[in-house]
């Protein structure tokens, strides 16, 4: 509990009537775009490549990653490996686009995972991994599918 009482007084001071938030939004979903490579084909003005649609809780507002398409996020601290899965890939849609996913405790390292991420929610469990802190999220598209080409990325979140 100690982590979350100083967070709690500084937003009591500013907001009264709404009290603490229960969960630790800014530090539980990737906040920052380390790095960005949209789709090649694309024009960069469509709505769907902006990048920062990733940021934050899942909201339905995603990226699409096409094929060659590539999104680092960073969290505002290391997620660990504990018991169970450790963190949550959003997509959306069901046309079949998925993505390599590759994680990074310097953002200069990166371990490519086996699994691919597509098909609504997948979990990542460090502990399959070889990785005990991770940082960085790497978010890769593998084929133009759907609409709004590749793998529709909403949000990453640390489950702990
Ligand atoms: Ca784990
Ligand atoms: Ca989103």
């Amino acid at each position: 509990m100690s982590m979350f009482r100083p967070r709690c007084l500084v937003f009591l001071t500013a907001n009264l009537w709404l009290g603490c938030f229960p969960g630790e939004i800014r530090d539980r979903h990737a906040a920052v775009v380390d790095d960005y490579q949209p789709t090649p084909f694309l024009s960069p003005d469509q709505p769907f490549l902006d990048p920062e649609r990733a940021l934050g809780p899942p909201d339905g507002r995603t990226v699409a990653l096409g094929r060659d398409a590539s999104l680092v996020l960073r969290f505002f601290r290391e997620i660990p490996d504990a018991p169970g899965p450790d963190l949550r890939i959003y997509e959306v849609g069901d046309d079949g686009a998925r993505a390599r996913i590759a994680l990074s405790s310097d953002g200069d390292r990166f371990i490519e995972l086996d699994l691919l991420a597509g098909g609504g929610s997948t979990e990542i469990d460090l502990a399959n991994t070889g990785e005990v802190g991770v940082t960085f999220v790497r978010v890769r598209g593998l084929d133009d599918l759907g609409l709004e080409p590749g793998f529709d990325l909403d949000a990453v979140e640390a489950l702990h």
